[in-house]
């Protein structure tokens, strides 16, 4: 049977005094942003019907994603990264600190504390022997153009098979993450493996949330990076690999034209031999550049829960 009871004066008196209005403690935006959250789901209790059953099966749900971490993962998938991406530029837009390589969203399987390297480095722990080597370079500049020498670049991407090091634990430690510091022409340069695309793990409550909406978990095979540098703005951003099936269909909602990159496979001897590297290979070269700003809130990543990061950071 349905009936309506949002509206009356004994669901909006409970509210209040839920939200914590008629109590001196506590902090006023959260009493705020309580109260009008609760509202719109008690309303959309009432406008859908929702039952006592459909109620606790999402409380198990929520249950379940928090026991398995998943939430960081749902996010992107129901578009709040995108969201507070398309917000930031909005952002940047009106405070006339737009240009420069656009952001993309940052995922859920940064880990901090990778190994660092000056202008050159191996990413990959060579156990892998049946993936494509990978090339990846590019060179950081401003806007002006000019090279940033001494750029912090920060890059993580999966393997063959999708899996991220720390996440996946057939991986070894920081496999496939690194920080490089660009050299004096604001370059990096790094030796690795061509990444494959990611799945949301089958079966998951992440899954489960998916399927109920008739969509998958994939994400087109990508990179991920932090870039910062003093008195530069700083960039969190991905490539895509051009050519993939899931480029324009991403669960995540992560993909940017700007920010498509075609490898380029090479076999030549001299070519390979140039990058201390022996048989054929990709090259992937992406680069960035970077807004200037003297504002420090903007020249570092902004706080998250990150995996080995400290809360205190
Ligand atoms: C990923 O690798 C990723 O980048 C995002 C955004 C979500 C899940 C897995
Ligand atoms: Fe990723």
């Amino acid at each position: 049977m349905t009936v309506k009871i949002f509206d009356t004066p004994q669901v909006q008196d409970f509210l209040n005094t839920v939200a914590g209005f008629d109590q001196a403690g506590g902090s006023e935006r959260a009493k705020r942003i309580v109260h009008r959250l609760l509202a719109d789901l008690y309303r959309l209790i009432d406008d859908f019907d929702v039952t006592p059953e459909e109620f606790w099966a999402t409380i198990g749900l929520m249950n379940e994603l928090g026991k398995g971490s998943q939430f960081g993962l749902l996010a992107p998938g129901l578009g709040f990264d995108h969201y507070l991406d398309m917000r930031m530029d909005a952002e940047d837009e009106a405070r006339g600190l737009a240009g420069g390589t656009p952001r993309t969203i940052e995922g859920p399987l940064y880990v901090a504390g990778a190994p660092v390297a000056e202008g050159i480095t191996r990413m990959d722990d060579g156990s892998d022997s049946d993936s494509e080597v990978m090339w990846l370079t590019g060179q950081v500049r401003d806007t002006d153009g000019r090279p940033v020498a001494g750029a912090r670049v920060e890059i993580w991407h999966a393997n063959a098979k999708g899996g991220y090091s720390h996440f996946d634990p057939s991986q070894s430690e920081y496999n496939l993450r690194r920080t490089i510091i660009t050299d004096a022409e604001g370059r990096y340069r790094a030796r690795s493996i061509i990444p494959s695309g990611y799945g949301v793990p089958e079966g998951s409550p992440t899954d489960r949330v998916l399927k109920a909406l008739g969509r998958h978990g994939q994400r087109p095979a990508h990179i991920h990076y932090f870039i910062s540098a003093p008195g530069h703005k700083h960039l969190t951003t991905q490539i895509n690999l051009a050519g993939d099936p899931y480029t324009w269909d991403d669960f995540a909602f992560a993909t940017r034209e700007e920010l498509l990159v075609e490898g380029r496979p090479i076999d030549d001897a001299a070519e390979a031999e140039a990058r201390g590297l022996e048989g054929p290979f990709t090259e992937v070269v992406f680069d960035i550049e970077l807004s200037r700003t003297e504002a420090p809130e903007l020249q570092s990543r902004h706080k998250r829960p990150r995996a080995l990061e400290q809360a205190a950071d």
